[in-house]
């Protein structure tokens, strides 16, 4: 009998373990954390930056940025004033929690109320990686095409909130905002639904006041 690696299960068995390493230290220091997910473009970052700039007097807020190249990312948010980190994966189309636990002593986590991971821009595998994180936010943005969480549930199920993002592109679109939003909820009935958008400011006083509830 030819003996059968599980790579996949001990990747992952691996990852959780790391990723359960990081949410003591982040419980420790009082830092709540929240992994940002979605395709590339749905606008994480440009909601990063907003969130940063509005928040800056009532939060202390940090950033791990994760792309495949380019600190582009991290420039636009150390724009803010807000500390940034930035993970380049080179290859790899997602976060780990072992690049997270690279990053970390680059973090004064004990300086911060909350601490951003955006994770690479891709609905599939960064579902399966446990950062240590509070809750994942999966980003889905008005440009899309309303059935992405049930070609991606994977994402939409291991999230706790969903933010619908560019609602001031609405009037442009054919997009239904009401019917992705049911789709999202099809896939998770718990998913925090949030509507909003960066450029026109619609719905982010709700995007804000769920946060401040989640400051530890
Ligand atoms: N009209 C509009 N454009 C947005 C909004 N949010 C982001 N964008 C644009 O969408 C593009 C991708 O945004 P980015 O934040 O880089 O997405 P990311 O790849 O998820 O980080 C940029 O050109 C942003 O200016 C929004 O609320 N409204
Ligand atoms: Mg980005
Ligand atoms: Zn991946």
């Amino acid at each position: 009998m030819p003996k059968i690696i599980e790579v996949k299960k001990n990747v992952l068995a691996k990852n959780d373990e790391i990723a359960a390493r990081l949410r003591q230290t982040f419980a420790k220091a009082g830092v709540t954390v929240l992994n940002l997910v979605s395709s590339p473009g749905a606008g994480k970052t440009a909601l990063l930056v907003k969130t940063l700039t509005d928040l800056k007097e009532r939060f202390r807020m940090g950033v791990i940025e994760g792309d495949q190249r380019t600190a582009n990312d991290a420039e636009r948010i150390a724009a803010t004033g807000a500390p940034v980190v930035q993970i380049n994966t080179l290859s790899a189309c997602h976060l780990d929690a072992s690049m997270v636990e690279t990053a970390l002593p680059e973090v004064d986590l004990h300086g911060l109320d909350f601490l951003f991971i955006e994770n690479v821009g891709n609905l599939v595998c960064p579902a399966g990686y446990d950062l240590g994180e509070a809750m994942k936010v999966v980003v889905m943005s008005t440009t899309e095409g309303e059935d992405k969480p049930v070609k991606y549930p994977k994402m939409f199920r291991v999230s706790s909130a969903v933010v619908l993002t560019k609602t001031d592109l609405l009037p442009h679109l054919d997009f239904d905002a009401d019917a992705a939003m049911a789709c999202a909820r099809s896939v998770n009935p718990a998913l925090v639904p949030f509507r909003l958008s960066v450029k026109s400011g619609e719905g982010l006083a709700q995007w804000y006041d769920w946060l401040a509830a989640l400051r530890r």
